[in-house]
């Protein structure tokens, strides 16, 4: 079933460190063979094995419209033929700017970096510059990507492997970390009176994605966004997840909540490598040339990579494309949930617009503490079920599950099917 994966990930592990480029893919919480992936098209991916999956992980959120889109294809062909990188100001920089910039209401100017992680580690520097303060809160569980500020208490890969902190990050780094309870609202405001003056930045994913899904309650980031307003403290969103997935305008828009500065990848890519962090000019104008704050790239603004992003984010603003995704995934997500029910599976579901969380438990889960209390062991054989029949979702309880609009209503229907007979052998 995976003999080549498994001897292509026997190599792997000579050359690359535990086998991978990022943890995750290494399966360590579910156990088994990571697949090595052939290809990919709509919604389906291919082993090099030749098995064939419905994909749910979809690039970890950035495949909104499925793999190897036609117009994302042909508009990475068409730059290419003109080169792949001019280190170098040009025009599709400028068309993906104003178009991030004309749907994302936080947003008035936007710096173009290639990862989310160099997104966020940029944005909490600008953050510290335009405030001249030194401490940032983030929330338990969020996942900012792997830059030292942000790996205490993270979500996503160092959630999964339970890796609260992690060793190389300096403890005068994390002295300037403050990790708050993701919807506690009287959590912050105490952080905030016991740092009083020297916090610059409040950040964290409006929906979290990285601790499976946890969405905010009522008037918790109404509640931050007054905070920060009275302590004068920069509010990050990291809609790197949610940025063009709850809609155009990211959950800020969904939740009418406008943070100082913004950061956003994975879709805005187009599955090619694309980070951005923006913001309000009075904050973004720090940033050098015209001011103080260092940040730079070689790939900054690749123009490959924009015209992937750009030729994905025309096709989201096609007439009724949300709408139409968002119906189809809840109507899913519905239905997924009422198979646990009715196998009698304790679990949570958590969902919002085209992403999803399955928690093996009864919950609440409103925060990371509660999140970690599922039923991992379960998942890992749950997560290994679906896979032996054609269902891909991601290897982790703590991550989150992603419908595109290549979904097709079969694809829906079967993954249904397979799912239900899945719980009944677990
Ligand atoms: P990247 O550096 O991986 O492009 O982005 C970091 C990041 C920042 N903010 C949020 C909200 C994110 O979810 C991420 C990255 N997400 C994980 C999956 N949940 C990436 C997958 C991986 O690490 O391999």
């Amino acid at each position: 079933m995976y003999d080549l994966s498994k001897k292509m990930f026997h190599r792997a592990k000579k050359v690359l460190p535990g086998g991978v480029n990022s943890p995750v893919r290494a399966y360590k919480s579910v156990g088994g063979t990571p697949l090595c992936i052939l290809k990919a098209k709509g919604s389906h991916i291919w082993d090099i094995d030749g098995n064939e999956f419905i994909d749910y992980v979809c690039s970890w959120g950035s495949l909104i419209l499925g793999h190897a889109h036609p117009n994302i294809i042909q508009a990475v062909k068409n730059a290419s033929e003109n080169g792949t990188s001019f280190g170098a100001n040009c025009e599709i920089e400028v068309k993906l700017a104003e178009t991030v910039a004309g749907h994302v209401p936080g947003i008035e100017k936007v710096r173009m970096v290639s990862s989310g992680t160099e997104a966020t580690m940029s944005a909490i520097r600008l953050a510290r510059a335009y405030t001249g303060r030194s401490k940032i809160i983030k929330f338990e569980g969020c996942y900012h990507g792997h830059a030292d500020s942000f790996l205490s208490k993270a979500g996503s890969g160092a959630m999964t492997f339970g890796i609260p902190g992690t060793l190389g990050v300096t403890k005068g780094t994390i002295k300037d970390t403050l990790d708050a309870v993701y919807n506690d609202l009287s959590n912050v405001e105490k952080l905030i009176e016991q740092n009083e003056d020297d916090i610059a930045a409040i950040i964290l994913e409006p929906v979290a994605g990285n601790m499976g899904v946890i969405l905010p309650e009522n008037g918790f980031l109404e509640g931050l966004r007054k905070l920060a307003d009275l302590h004068d403290i920069v509010l990050i969103f990291d809609e790197v997840i949610t940025g063009f997935r709850i809609g155009s305008g990211g959950a800020q828009k969904y939740y009418n909540v406008k943070p100082d500065l913004t950061t956003l990848g994975k879709i805005i890519g187009g599955g090619l490598p694309v980070g951005a962090f923006g913001g309000a000019s009075r904050i973004m104008d720090y940033l050098a040339p015209d001011g103080p704050v260092y940040q730079a790239g070689t790939l900054s603004g690749n123009p490959l990579a924009l015209s992937a992003g750009y030729a994905a984010l025309l096709e989201l603003e096609k007439d009724g494309f949300y709408e139409k995704l968002e119906a189809r995934a809840v109507k899913f997500f519905k239905e997924l949930k009422s198979d646990y029910d009715h196998a009698g599976f304790p679990c949570t579901a958590h969902y919002i617009s085209s992403m999803a969380c399955f928690y093996f438990q009864e919950g609440p889960v409103r925060n990371y503490t509660e999140a970690v209390k599922s039923d991992t062991k379960l998942f890992a054989r749950y997560f290994q079920k679906l896979l032996s029949k054609g269902i891909y979702i991601a290897p982790s309880q703590f991550e989150t599950m992603f419908v595109s609009s290549e979904h097709t209503d079969s694809d829906l229907q079967k993954t249904l099917e397979i799912h239900k007979k899945v719980l009944k052998e677990l």
